[in-house]
């Protein structure tokens, strides 16, 4: 018999703080605030379990009043509130669901409480049996327990047999919605900007229309959508604090790569004919300029996955740096840039005491809202805090 979630919770919160809190570590019960660590210090991480039994949870966006909104990768829609847990009918949704795709990333409108608008990047299968990847933004129903369809935003995310579904969303602070897609595993997509596919792509949530300072916003087709190009597969995207944006890819048998993007750059990734995924993670041999990871994992690879910058103040030590999780690695990785992006840290933790880590998201109380990806129904999603 599984031990109960309450004191499954409790385990973790004893085993994961020298400093106890007065967590009681019910489902989503709020947890009484803990020490601050200073400024100077390195914190411990404190972690509690808000919700347990999940399968693939891919991503987590809080949506107001506690309430947390949570894409399966097998096309569930929940929502999480106080340890109860509903599922949202996502009313004549035709998700599509193969290796790595499903329903994936997620984005809450800045304006929910008045709009009550999410969005969602997602497999999808039409009536003809045809299936891509698109991007379609939703509007919760009254009583949460339906949503509907408002705008299909963009259609035609390229997919094969599901592997490289890239789909992580941000909604960044001027508005812009931003899309991170897969190469679809296909030689065709990375470096061609007829193609969606191996990019980062940015566009307006309320038309689907291209964000107009792409650097192609005027062209025609795909690539008045792309902000950047050379991508294998995102998996992450993050903004900084000083507006900066941010991509975590995964590499190859070598080189997961975070890379600051910067409109219109090539990151340097072509397979070779037959998706032969011997070249480098960024080939410099590739016509014109293609720009460096500002962190790379080496050899072998660690499968980093969602990213989200820390708080500039309330993290100690690691205030600031940007939290990769790591699914083969099974650890969350705290990488602090300086003001121009060079890498002068990294400190990695939690490893291997969650299993595969997928989805990093910070709260609006400052907090990490964690997914694990291990499967079987059995996945959690964590809160992380830093304390003395
Ligand atoms: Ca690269
Ligand atoms: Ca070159």
């Amino acid at each position: 018999m599984r031990p109960t979630a309450a004191l499954r919770a409790a385990i973790v919160v004893a085993l994961a703080a020298t400093v106890l809190s007065t967590a009681r570590g019910a489902q989503g019960a709020p947890v009484p605030p803990t020490p601050r660590p200073s400024e100077r210090a390195v914190p411990a991480l404190e972690v509690t379990v808000v919700a347990d039994d999940l399968d693939i949870p891919w991503d987590v966006r809080p949506i107001g009043g506690g309430r947390l909104l949570v894409t399966e990768r097998g096309g569930e829609l929940l929502l999480l509130k106080d340890g109860t847990r509903t599922t949202v009918d996502l009313v004549g949704a035709r998700i599509w669901s193969s290796g790595e795709t499903g329903l994936m990333g997620l984005a809450v409108d800045p304006r929910f409480t008045k709009n009550r608008r999410f969005y969602t990047c997602s497999g999808w299968q039409s009536r003809s049996g045809a299936h891509d990847i698109r991007v379609i933004r939703w509007r919760l129903a009254d009583d949460r327990a339906s949503a509907r369809r408002q705008q299909t935003l963009l259609t035609g995310l390229p997919t094969t047999t599901g592997r490289h579904g890239g789909c992580r969303l941000l909604i960044a602070r001027n508005g812009a919605l931003l899309v991170g897609t897969g190469d679809a595993a296909t030689t065709a997509a990375p470096q061609t900007l007829r193609n969606l596919g191996g990019k980062t792509l940015r566009l307006d949530r309320r038309t689907g229309e291209a964000w107009p300072e792409n650097p192609w916003s005027r062209a025609s087709g795909p690539r008045r959508y792309v902000f950047t190009y050379g991508h294998r597969n995102v998996q992450g995207l993050a903004q900084r604090a000083d507006g900066t944006l941010w991509s975590v890819e995964h590499g190859t048998y070598r080189d997961d790569e975070v890379n600051r993007l910067g409109a219109g750059r090539n990151y340097g990734w072509q397979p070779g004919p037959g998706y032969d995924e011997s070249p480098p993670m960024t080939d410099h041999s590739l016509p014109g300029r293609q720009w460096d990871a500002r962190w790379s994992s080496g050899e072998p690879t660690i499968a980093t996955s969602g990213g989200a910058f820390l708080p500039t103040r309330g993290w100690g030590r690691l205030s600031g740096a940007l939290a990769v999780a790591a699914l083969r690695g099974e650890h969350l990785r705290f990488l602090t840039f300086d003001k121009r992006g060079r890498l002068v840290r990294e400190r990695v933790r939690l490893r291997g005491e969650y299993g595969r880590l997928r989805a990093v998201t910070v709260a609006p109380n400052g907090t990490l809202l964690v997914t694990t990806s291990n499967g079987a129904g059995a996945d959690q999603l964590l809160r992380v805090r830093p304390v003395r």
